[in-house]
């Protein structure tokens, strides 16, 4: 084993270096924003390429929704491969390790053996994922859903805020932006032993319980929808408040009902993360108002009946307002719970390298509940610092645990026979 944090302390180095190419109006505020097919996103696609030639990789190439794919070939090349990998793109102002880590543990593992000359029985495949935050266009998991089959037509047509449809964005990235390239990146899950993804926890667990690493059992299950409320436009000082139809005012109170109905149920969120009054002004009683919901719940029955009392609700508060809601579903994605055997090898493997062991659940969505869809996973989590806080530029990790969690993939490869 290489000296102690060696591979850690190059993957803290590797995210510093990914991390300089962020879109230029978050830049100049020294913020990380890479959303899918800017120039940051090709440039961090570009450094990844180098990363994963530089480690030793056979093939590596970009994909045709812009995914980075490495391939370290085995003994025998017709054997099924470990598909491992993370995404690279990250929401608006997010931190450098969401996603990232999961890319880069596993180029690391690969230039440990590439540099021992050790090849495996089996091959390993790290995919970047170019688009799993659904940040540019409203298509979360494009990439995961690309490998398994899932990915939606009418995404391509999809405009951005700037009026930019998907094809043309991938046109213009140098990608051939049709179906048939798209359809033609769906894996036979055949050719595979399974998924395994590292990422960091993104929350407070491990952080408190001063765990370095964690074993997930299962990842929650969620929706994601776009909401508008329709109601009148008049003049905030002239309109009585008996006749008043405000969107923004529903959009609050159903935002708060979201918040009641999540709090009474161990385990279920409810997120609006977004709000705006298009074309508002301060004089002006909103007329119309738009915003976010992110639902999620540890089982897919709990999640459904979270979701359908939070639409019901909101309707009920609609008509009461005399506005009109629209809700619009974006995502939809079930409760992925681990794979036994993986999540066994994942326990071997951390107690090889002498690390208690601890399971959880993952709050977060993450590129294995899309494989989980074809083929058996688990995902292995790393400590965040800061209480484990992400979607933030907080977010942070130790060397010392990148290093934990490279050992970890390294005692994983041996548990594969
Ligand atoms: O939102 C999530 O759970 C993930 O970060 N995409
Ligand atoms: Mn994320
Ligand atoms: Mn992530
Ligand atoms: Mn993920």
């Amino acid at each position: 084993m290489a000296s102690h944090t060696s591979h850690g302390q190059q993957i803290m180095e590797w995210s510093e270096r990914i991390a300089a190419f962020s879109e230029p109006a978050w830049a100049e505020k020294g913020q990380l924003t890479v959303t899918y097919l800017t120039p940051a996103h090709l440039q961090t696609a570009q450094a990844l390429t180098q990363l994963m030639q530089e480690a030793g990789f056979d093939e590596v190439s970009t994909d045709a929704v812009g995914n980075v794919v490495g391939r370290y070939h085995g003994t025998d090349i017709a054997a099924p491969a470990l598909l491992t990998g993370s995404h690279f793109d990250t929401v608006r102002n997010g931190g450098k390790y969401d996603g990232r880590l999961g890319i880069l543990v596993p180029i690391a593992v690969v230039g440990e053996l590439a540099k021992q000359k050790k090849r495996l029985p089996y091959g390993i495949e790290v995919v970047g994922f170019s688009e799993e935050e659904g940040q540019r266009y409203r298509a979360t998991f494009l990439s995961s859903g690309a490998l398994t089959g899932s990915f939606d037509p009418t995404w391509l047509d999809q405009l951005d805020p700037n009026g930019v449809s998907m094809r043309q964005a991938m046109v213009d990235a140098g990608l051939p932006g049709t179906l048939e390239s798209i359809k033609a990146l769906t894996r036979d899950p055949k050719k595979y032993l399974g998924f395994v993804e590292v990422h960091i926890e993104q929350g407070p667990v491990l952080c408190e319980k001063q765990l370095p690493l964690g074993i997930v059992t299962s990842i929650n299950a969620g929706v994601r929808a776009t909401c508008k409320i329709i109601g009148t436009a008049a003049h905030a000082g002239t309109t009585p408040m008996s006749m008043r139809e405000d969107a923004l005012l529903a959009a609050a109170e159903i935002s708060l009902m979201a918040e009641h109905r999540a709090k009474a149920e161990e385990g279920s969120v409810a997120t609006v993360g977004q709000m705006q009054v298009p074309g508002g002004s301060i004089n002006v009683i909103p007329g119309e108002c738009v915003f976010t919901l992110d639902m999620r719940a540890p089982t897919d029955p709990q999640r459904d009946s979270l979701v359908n009392d939070i639409v019901q609700a909101a309707k009920q508060i609609a008509k009461r307002r005399s506005v009109h809601f629209e809700y619009n579903e974006v995502m939809r994605a079930s409760a992925a719970p681990s794979d036994p055997a993986w999540q066994t090898r994942w326990e071997r493997a951390v107690t090889k390298i002498g690390q208690p062991l601890f399971k959880l659940n993952s709050g977060a969505g993450h590129d294995a509940m899309k494989l989980h869809t074809i083929m058996p996973q688990a995902m292995l989590f790393v400590r965040g610092g800061n209480r484990g806080i992400s979607h933030n530029p907080l977010e942070i990790i130790t060397a010392e645990d990148a290093e934990l969690a490279t050992q970890a993939f390294i005692a994983l490869l041996d548990e594969i026979n």
